[in-house]
């Protein structure tokens, strides 16, 4: 539980932050009761994560991955399950989506003292060719395009799937139109998602995007970071995503900031 001088101090600067940007720019009441109604139409419409993911989660993410050490973590986003089945060679998809260009996963995951982490759980997970979640979205069983990789005794995990496409952010409800309104669009990147447990470990989450892909310079969720974006490569037609994870034990703060 944070103490009481945290809440104060860091509750006093929000606000402080806030009222110096209503300061301004000479906010009216007229639009300081748009604002009231936005704020209540997000909670009623239980859009107030993808909000948050939108604007907050990325930087708590930042701080995470600062206070922590190892490779920089990524959002988590909305669609991680938690069930996924173990995978070996091949993450499952539909019969009609075997032809889409290929991508291996591949990579390794070590310690901070860089000896590598075997049995690690990864999971991952990405859209279909229409840049949508199994599970999540109409149509699409749950155990298309996830999986739980397990790395082998030297770290590394090596998996085979079909390339994601860049993927539209629900914009239908308040924060869709805010976005709208400020002149800005609802897309992210192509993207994986990467979760990857140990024992012992520091839940590690992150999201690899493919440099040069569309948005990769301007995604509506600001979470690209240039650690994440994959080099071309391409081997027989096959897109290589190599991925290397240097993950901390959970114990192990690399320094307070
Ligand atoms: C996604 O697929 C995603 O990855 C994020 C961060 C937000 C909304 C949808
Ligand atoms: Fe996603």
């Amino acid at each position: 539980m944070a103490d009481e001088a945290r809440i104060n101090a860091v509750v006093s600067d929000i606000v402080d932050g806030v009222r110096a940007a209503l300061f301004k720019h000479d906010v009216t009441f007229d639009e300081y009761r748009v604002a009231l109604a936005f704020l209540l139409d997000a909670f009623e419409k239980n859009d107030v994560p993808l909000l948050m993911d939108v604007f907050f989660n990325t930087t708590i993410v930042k701080i995470e991955g600062k206070l922590m050490g190892g490779s920089k973590p990524s959002l988590e986003g909305p669609y991680y399950l938690e069930n996924a089945a173990v995978v070996t060679d091949r993450l499952p998809m539909r019969d009609e989506d075997q032809h889409h260009t290929a991508m291996q996963l591949r990579g390794r995951v070590t310690g901070m003292d860089g000896r590598p982490l075997a049995r690690a759980t990864i999971d991952v997970w990405h859209s279909t060719p229409e840049g949508r979640y199994s599970g999540i979205h109409d149509g699409i069983p749950p155990h298309y395009y996830r999986g739980k990789i397990v790395t082998d005794a030297d770290g590394r995990y090596n998996v085979r799937s079909i390339m994601p496409i860049p993927y539209q952010i629900p914009n239908e409800g308040p924060t869709g139109a805010l976005l709208t309104a400020m002149g800005r669009h609802s897309w992210r990147p192509a993207h994986v998602h990467y979760k990857i447990s140990a024992p012992g470990m520091h839940t590690h989450i992150s999201q690899a995007y493919f440099e040069g892909g569309a948005y990769v310079e301007d995604d509506c969720c600001e979470d690209v970071c240039e650690e994440h974006v994959v080099a071309e490569k391409v081997e027989d037609g096959v897109r290589i995503v190599e991925v290397d994870f240097v993950i901390p034990k959970a114990t192990e703060k690399a320094q307070a900031a």
